[in-house]
């Protein structure tokens, strides 16, 4: 994931040796088949890769995810809080979804959270709250004590809204208390480090640029709305949580008036990265409309940004050959990564898609979809013929744009499938220009991904984050911040 480490790794790697064909196996099959059988594969993948009893865990203690299935080159036996909590988002979302048998894992991703937060580390301790943006630790949760991209302060806000999720969870079903014991110490803490730090500079969720990053003022203004919520629903205080609309304000910042720039500074790049696609798909509501201030998935701003940055990849990558404009493609992190070679990222392929699926279920719900002079670049690559305007459910073009659009999304699983092996293991990465899975195997996000992108696909749906209810900007962008309180959670058991 960091680029420092890999430049010196392709160095010793010397000549690339001609890789054979990807195996094929996956690709004999219509692509229901192939999501209902890789849903399968992706969410045993994922089991395999967490403490205490994942088959390739290595001892991880209980609740926590390795990254990937590779000791060097990239030595990924380490958890990462990002890539957990978004894969645990995957997992309540599949235990929401009536899978009663993921509850105590999530569970223990809580318990454990309790303690990594106390753990002293080089980004500092709790008694401030700095600690918590220290970006992984040793699978036995100690402290990582190597120089690294740090702080990354996506973490907390990431992890936060995951306990959130399971905590609203709970609450529908009566068990105030159990949440007040078990999350809302937790939770406080890292909304506090958001109202806290938010304003810092801190490195983007490739470890590369430090700075500030759409991505991670994205899901900081999520966790600071529904914590708030939270907060009210159990009769709690969250001063972090007023800081929300001043983060909303400065996520404006990233939009240049054609495509989101996803990094503050660049370092030298053009700053289109699938960053903002991840953060619109992190960020999705399906109860929100099209809002540009929020870059929802269906928004014009996030469409524009779609085509712009899908486009960038269609020569970067020799296996793009002949996926033309309107046509999906393989999907990286950003055109100029050297990282491993630079290749196609299955959870960056798949987060293309997904945005699409969230897309069609916002207009589904809406009841109409809207094309402006803004999105109409992209809508045009997929339907020539269409105009900006208001076209409702009922139209003849309603129905065309957004079969186009569906067509277009499968697109992206499709390619997923072709570059996906016989054993429907998804690594980090595929290569540009053979296809072949590159770096870590069994990546435990790539395979979250997967299971995001296909229950969208299936119209299944995280609730609500309240984002509408939100939209005000303060007249003027401030860098407003509030002093945290920290204390150690201690939650009981289950
Ligand atoms: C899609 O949803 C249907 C009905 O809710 C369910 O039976 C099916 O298993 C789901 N498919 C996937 C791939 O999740
Ligand atoms: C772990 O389980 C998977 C099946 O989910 C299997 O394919 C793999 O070989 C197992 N790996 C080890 C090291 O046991
Ligand atoms: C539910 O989760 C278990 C793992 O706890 C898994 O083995 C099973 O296949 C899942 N069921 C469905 C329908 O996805
Ligand atoms: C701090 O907030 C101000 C006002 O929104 C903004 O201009 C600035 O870029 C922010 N800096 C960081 C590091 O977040
Ligand atoms: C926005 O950023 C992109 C990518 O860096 C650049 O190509 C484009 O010229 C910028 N547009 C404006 C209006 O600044
Ligand atoms: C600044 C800080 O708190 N550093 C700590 C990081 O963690 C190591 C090991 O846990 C401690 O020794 C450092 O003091």
């Amino acid at each position: 994931m960091q680029l420092k480490s890999i430049i010196a790794l392709n160095a010793l790697a010397g000549v690339v040796v001609a890789s054979p064909a990807p195996a094929v196996h996956a690709r004999e099959v219509d692509l229901d088949t192939f999501v209902h059988n890789e849903k399968a594969i992706a969410l045993q993948g994922v089991l395999n890769n967490f403490g205490p009893n994942g088959n390739l865990s290595r001892g991880a203690a209980p609740g926590v995810a390795i990254a990937g299935n590779s000791e060097i080159d990239p030595p990924y036996i380490y958890t990462w809080t990002r890539d957990t909590a978004l894969t645990v988002m995957s997992l309540i979302h599949e235990f929401l979804s009536g899978n009663s048998s993921l509850e105590e894992l999530i569970q223990q991703y809580i318990t454990t959270t309790a303690k990594m937060q106390t753990v002293s580390n080089l980004s500092g301790d709790l008694s401030d709250g700095a600690g918590l943006g220290e970006p992984k630790y040793n699978i036995d949760v100690t402290a990582f004590n190597e120089p690294w991209g740090r702080p990354q302060p996506d973490g907390p806000a990431l992890r936060a809204s995951a306990l959130i999720a399971y905590g609203n969870h709970l609450l529908a079903k009566g068990q105030k208390a159990k949440v007040l014991e078990n999350i809302w110490p937790i939770v406080s803490n890292d909304l506090a480090y958001v109202g806290q730090y938010w304003n810092q500079s801190g490195f983007d969720l490739w470890e590369e640029v430090k700075g500030t990053s759409f991505f991670t003022t994205a899901v900081q203004h999520k966790a600071l709305v529904e914590g708030k919520a939270l907060a009210t629903a159990l009769g709690k205080s969250c001063t972090a949580c007023t800081v929300a609309p001043q983060i909303l304000c400065h996520l404006q910042d990233f939009w240049n008036g054609t495509v989101v720039v996803s990094n503050t500074p660049t370092n030298g790049r053009s700053g289109i990265d699938i960053n903002s696609v991840l953060a619109s798909i992190a960020t999705f509501d399906p109860a929100a409309a099209c809002d540009d201030l929020t870059f929802q998935p269906c928004s014009a701003r996030a469409l524009a940004n779609h085509k712009v940055l899908i486009d960038g990849f269609r020569s970067a990558y020799g296996i793009n050959k002949g996926r033309t404009t309107g046509k999906a493609a393989a999907v990286g992190r950003y055109t100029e990564d050297i990282f491993m070679g630079g290749n196609p990222w299955y959870l960056a392929t798949l987060a293309a898609a997904e945005q699409l699926y969230d897309a069609l279920y916002q207009w589904d719900r809406q009841g109409s979809l809207t094309v402006t002079k803004l999105s109409l670049p992209f809508f045009r690559d997929l339907v020539a013929t269409v105009h900006t305007g208001v076209y409702p459910k009922s139209s003849p073009t309603y129905k065309t744009i957004t079969s186009a659009v569906r067509t277009y999304a499968d697109g992206f699983i499709s390619v997923v499938q072709e570059y996906t092996p016989a054993d429907g293991g998804l690594s980090e990465e595929y290569e540009r220009d053979t296809g072949v899975q590159k770096s870590a195997p069994d990546l435990t996000w790539s395979y979250a991904s997967f299971l995001t992108a296909v229950a969208r696909r299936n119209g299944s749906v995280p609730p609500s984050w309240g984002s509408s209810a939100v939209l005000a900007l303060p007249g003027k962008c401030a860098p407003t911040t509030v002093q945290g309180t920290y204390a150690t959670a201690t939650p009981s058991s289950w």
